[in-house]
């Protein structure tokens, strides 16, 4: 019996009916078959996902360096999205507010009369204290619970102190998971924002970087990278990102998507509204980058931009090839297993197998099935209540502001070359016999790591330790562990080293699982149902 036969024939009917759709074996068959994503945890079973208010204040808005973001609610979603997710961002004007937690913390009489007085004090005191020109108000559970209109006490603060603020309906409970709360983010970003500024080009070739959030100094690496070879980085989606840069991102010729999961839906609109095409860039991964920065280059059909790019690839290959080889050495038939967010279990595969490293399992917390099977499948998702919760805005074609940068000829040219807005998802590119699981919970762990037994498995801080007890070297792929940047020539270098460090620890080898020294309580999953 293969792997996810065993996981599975352990649950009861009723769950071993959910679950099979989420865990696959990638053969020549299955690779071809749809996979169930985004779709509700099955309750009681203990996820690593998180929630709405994490994918929208946490992982798009928080990153935004000059924007004050408010969390209307208790004080533990505040404090515990305050600089866990390692986003790093340079104060400007000397302004950088990501280093302050700011929340109206809500007490059991605001539940019971109402919080919007207490939000009305908490932006005044904002407003004396750090004068911001533009305040995201973000609610969690309890504040749509009781009702309070955070849209209309924005709207009432733009007036009062002649200053932007927008109100994010965010409750971690809208949507089934973080992705929720990005499409929520993504929609007011859109309509307020992008667009609003204007910008002198300085260079010839113009981009954005979409789904960057500078975590562990992740787009750092990328600018720098992206300056060497002479292009203009107008604004970065949102690591160590601004209101200003955003506002002026219309004026970009082309979009990067680094992350599709949490950002591809303003990729679409700015092509929509301003005409700007986008292509999906990984820079995570030598051969990777390559590709982005070729493919790049293809984009823009300059002899002189490509020879560039060929110039600057040589120059960072060359500067790294020694320590590539020490650790290609090290690694080289060593197996991981990668359980993350919506985009890195993919892009992480590429930068393993640089060296020499297979991947046995991969899988998402809350990807959705184009992120797993390509674009393709979009328009034969089912949307179900859950996703149907979330807005869908639609935008029209600026009528002074769109302009494309490719004739209709040359786009349908480069299509057939370049991923040119399209992703083609994580499964085609795996291997055969290789598992892929959609919200991995922690009975699936601890099986998975019995039967695969990989020699390290990246995942986050909330199954980090039950992996680490299990006598595996778990990494953590979202804050890197306190380490980074993982992106880009050297990055891949910093993540090769990481990783021997960890493998290479005898500690892991002294660790006694313990369902290897003490009897296992034998029961069944959820229900008793058979
Ligand atoms: Fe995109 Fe991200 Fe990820 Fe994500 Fe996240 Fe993250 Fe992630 Mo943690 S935006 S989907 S919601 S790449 S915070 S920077 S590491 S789960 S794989
Ligand atoms: C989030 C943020 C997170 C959590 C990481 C983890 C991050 O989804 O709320 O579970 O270890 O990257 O910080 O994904």
């Amino acid at each position: 019996m293969n792997a996810r036969n065993i996981v599975l024939d352990q649950y009861s009917a009723k769950i071993y009916k959910n679950r099979k759709e989420h865990i696959m074996e990638v053969t020549e068959e299955t690779k071809t078959q749809p996979i169930a994503a985004n779709t509700r945890t099955v309750p009681g079973i203990i996820t690593n996902r998180g929630c709405c208010y994490a994918g929208c204040k946490g992982v798009v808005l928080g990153p935004l360096k000059d924007v004050l973001v408010l969390t209307h609610g208790p004080i533990g979603c505040g404090f515990y999205s305050w600089g866990t997710r390692r986003n790093k961002a340079k104060a400007e004007d000397g302004r950088n507010f990501i280093e302050y937690c700011f929340s109206t913390d809500l007490q059991e009489p605001d539940i019971v009369f109402g919080g919007e007085k207490k939000l009305r004090q908490a932006i005044d005191e904002a407003m004396k204290i750090f004068n911001p020109k533009c305040i995201m108000i973000c609610s969690t559970c309890p504040v749509g619970l009781i009702g309070d209109d955070i849209h209309a006490v924005a709207a009432e603060a733009e007036k009062e102190y002649g200053i932007s603020c927008m109100a994010f309906s965010c409750e971690g409970y809208k949507g089934v998971s973080q992705s929720g709360g990005h499409h929520i983010a993504n929609n007011t970003v859109m309509r307020r924002i992008i667009g609003t500024g204007d910008v002198q080009p300085t260079k010839k070739f113009r981009i954005n970087i979409l789904g960057e959030y500078n975590i562990g100094g992740d787009g750092w690496e990328q600018e720098r990278i992206l300056k060497r070879i002479g292009y203009e980085v107008v604004a970065v989606f949102t690591g160590d990102g601004s209101y200003d840069a955003l506002s002026k991102s219309h004026t970009a010729q082309l979009n990067l998507v680094q992350c599709h999961r949490s950002i591809n839906y303003i990729a679409e609109m700015m092509k929509t509204k301003y005409g700007i095409d986008w292509i999906k860039v990984n820079f995570v991964g030598l051969e990777a980058i390559i590709r982005s920065l070729r493919d790049m280059a293809m984009y823009f059909g300059d002899p002189e931009l490509s020879a560039r790019t060929e110039e600057v690839i040589a120059d960072e290959m060359a500067g790294i090839a020694e320590a590539k080889d020490y650790y290609f050495s090290k690694l080289k038939g060593k197996t991981a297993a990668l359980f993350v967010g919506g985009s890195r279990a993919h892009h992480y595969q590429k930068l393993l197998a640089d060296f020499g490293v297979k991947t046995v399992l991969a899988g998402y917390e809350f990807a959705h099935r184009d992120d797993y099977e390509g674009r393709e499948v979009i328009p034969t998702i089912k949307e179900d209540a859950d996703s149907k919760n979330i807005e869908h805005i639609e935008v029209e074609k600026d009528p002074d502001k769109y302009q494309a940068f490719l004739t209709a000829e040359q786009y349908e040219l480069l299509k057939s070359k370049i991923q040119l807005e399209d992703y083609y998802g994580m499964i085609p590119e795996m291997e055969n016999g290789s598992i892929v699981v959609d919200d991995l919970n922690q009975f699936e762990t601890d099986e998975f790591i019995k039967l695969l037994k990989p020699d390290i498995f990246f995942s986050g801080v909330k199954d980090k330790y039950q992996i680490q007890k299990a006598g595996v070297v778990s990494k953590q792929l979202h804050s890197y562990d306190y380490s980074g940047p993982y992106a880009g020539f050297t990055g891949a270098i910093n993540f090769a080293r990481d990783v021997t460090m960890g493998i290479y620890t005898p500690a892991w080898g002294l660790v006694t699982a313990p369902w290897k020294n003490k009897s296992v309580l034998k029961a069944k999953l959820a229900g008793g149902e058979q």
